[in-house]
């Protein structure tokens, strides 16, 4: 992103403007990068187990994901008592969430929550971004040097940089020549943006693009909505939460999270059955519309083989079309919204009112799947040669999803091995936590771990825990240095990408699979294998004397 770009996307949060830490940072056991929720626990498990730790944050708060999508209608698509932390009960327990869905600012209240009551701002550093991390050999240290002039040497690195935090902004022409105000939905500033009589043109119609594009809708003057590829949005039926309902989870925690671990995503949901083909018509129905009605993510799970069989799926995606068709006035427009592609293969969306929104006589449909946009002029939006005059230009077009946070930091291995390099053709990992070459660095939810395809929060804690473990284990036996051998990440990798073939998810275009970033080497790049898979073999691991590690 050009610093032209940047300064219009209007964020106030740029690194540039923070106020540079006074004292310069030496030494310390382990060096995390990111105070999002991984960042956090990190934090939390290795200060208890004595080591010094230090968390350089680009930011000047906690919560990651959630400091930056600041975006009216930003919302979390899994259910708020779920998406938070189960690693102390006393949190779960004293928390009160308020609506089946949290809204970004009441995450963002909860991260700062959790940094105030676990006393870990001590050891954040933030408005300070990671440029490069070296390992040097002889010593066995990684050298950190950071965007001020403090610089840090750590025995381990830890990258909790997130899966979905390097915004992608588009490659289109005379964007940097646009007169008015551009955002970015995940650089979102943190002033209030008025639409209030303004025409507004919106990029993408993502999880991102179907939340705000409600809210703006509501303000705008005009809205005008470029959609490239339609997506299947089920409605969300997000409400306030009940005191009954929350003391009945709360007092059952341990039971229904231990139960969420058992489900491929780490979510409470149940599944309808094998297969969408296995039941009449009238019971597969009724099997959607309940799940339609309950809301949520819970609709992919309703028969196992809506990834594995293009006949399934078809049905699912059938449904939800004929619900654009009700709910959009306009049959064209409605045909336009309604998906060709297979159900699930991008990331279901979930929002309040998407479609009807199409409805208001203020928002127009614009359809760039075939001819794509020409430019951006310094007063609007050009698609075949006919502009569209707009105030603001609002980019949801997502993230250089998985290694994007990764590949912007120089990160060199042994024999002065960069990981950019080492990723030139995707992402390479062992068990999406470390990466051959790299010794004593760990990815939190890195590529080829289940994270975005699962409930956040319970996989950060996971791999959390997992690298605690391993730090400890280190630790009592006087080991230094840890490494993940080449043929145990080849063992990985094959066994990642034949899982994933098998999968419909990874047969259309996605950031799943990087095919949204111009360039982007297509990979499948989450572990699709499942939660308890994947948990079982991470045990595994360590049962087997950390199978597949080289440690000194
Ligand atoms: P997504 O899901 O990657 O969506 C980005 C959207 O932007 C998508 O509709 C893209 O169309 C569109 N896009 C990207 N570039 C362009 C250009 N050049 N022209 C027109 N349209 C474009 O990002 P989100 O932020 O919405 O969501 C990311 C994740 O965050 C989400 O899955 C949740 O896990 C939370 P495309 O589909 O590529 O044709």
């Amino acid at each position: 992103m050009s610093n032209d770009i940047r300064r219009t996307l209007g964020t106030s949060k740029m690194v540039s403007q923070i106020s540079t830490p006074p004292n310069s940072i030496n030494d310390v056991d382990t060096v995390i990068v990111g105070a999002g929720f991984a960042g956090m626990y990190m934090l939390y498990r290795l200060r208890n187990l004595g080591l010094t730790v230090q968390i350089l944050e680009a930011g000047d708060g906690v919560g990651g994901t959630w400091y930056w999508n600041r975006y009216p209608g930003a919302r979390c698509d899994t259910e708020s008592m779920f998406y938070s932390y189960q690693f102390s009960n006393d949190l779960q327990q004293e928390w009160e969430w308020t609506e089946r869905y949290p809204r970004q600012p009441e995450i963002l209240k909860y991260a700062n929550h959790v940094a105030d009551r676990f006393d870990l701002r001590r050891d954040i550093i933030f408005g300070t971004r990671v440029i490069s991390a070296k390992w040097h050999e002889k010593k066995q240290i990684w050298y950190i040097k950071t965007s001020t002039p403090n610089h840090i040497s750590a025995q381990f690195c830890i990258m909790a940089t997130g899966c979905l935090s390097s915004p992608n902004i588009p490659d289109i022409s005379g964007l940097n020549e646009f007169e008015g105000d551009i955002f970015h939905t995940g650089l979102w500033p943190d002033q209030h943006v008025n639409f209030a009589n303004k025409s507004v043109a919106i990029l993408g119609t993502g999880s991102s693009g179907i939340q705000v594009i409600p809210e703006i809708a509501k303000d705008a003057k005009r809205l005008y909505v470029f959609q490239r590829t339609a997506n299947y949005v089920v409605p969300a039926h997000n409400r306030p939460l009940n005191s009954k309902e929350v003391s009945y989870i709360k007092a059952n925690y341990s039971k229904i999270r231990a139960k969420a671990k058992q489900t491929y995503s780490g979510n409470i949901f149940e599944t309808g059955g094998p297969s969408a083909l296995a039941v009449s018509n009238e019971e597969r129905s009724r099997e959607y519309e309940e799940r339609w009605q309950m809301g949520g993510l819970c609709f992919m799970a309703a028969y196992e083989d809506l990834q594995v069989s293009p006949e399934a799926n078809e049905t699912a995606a059938k449904f939800i079309r004929n619900k654009i068709k009700e709910a959009v006035n306009d049959i064209n427009v409605a045909e336009l919204l309604s998906p060709k592609n297979l159900f699930g293969c991008k990331r279901l969306c979930v929002a309040s009112g998407y479609y009807e929104t199409f409805n208001r006589k203020n928002v127009n449909l614009i359809d760039v799947s075939e001819k794509s946009i020409d430019c951006i002029t310094p007063n609007g939006v050009s698609v075949d040669s006919k502009e569209f005059k707009v105030d603001t230009i609002v980019l949801a077009t997502g993230f250089d999803a998985m290694t994007g946070a990764l590949k912007k930091i120089d990160i060199t291995g042994i024999g002065n091995i960069k990981l950019k390099e080492k990723w030139q053709d995707g992402p390479r990992t062992y068990l999406g936590l470390t990466t051959t070459g790299f010794p004593n660095f760990f990815t939190i939810t890195g590529p080829g771990s289940p994270s975005v395809l699962t409930n956040m929060i319970p996989s950060v804690e996971q791999h959390v825990e997992w690298v605690s473990e391993c730090v400890r284990f280190m630790m009592s036996r006087g080991l230094k240095k840890i490494v993940a051998s080449s043929s145990a990440e080849n063992g990985w990798m094959e066994h990642a990408n034949d899982l994933a073939e098998k999968s419909l998810r990874s047969t259309c275009l996605s950031w799943y699979l990087g095919s949204n970033v111009p360039g982007k080497p297509r990979i499948f790049m989450p572990y699709i294998g499942g939660v308890p898979i994947y948990v079982e073999k991470c045990e595994n691991v360590v049962a087997n004397g950390y199978f597949g590690f080289e440690m000194s």
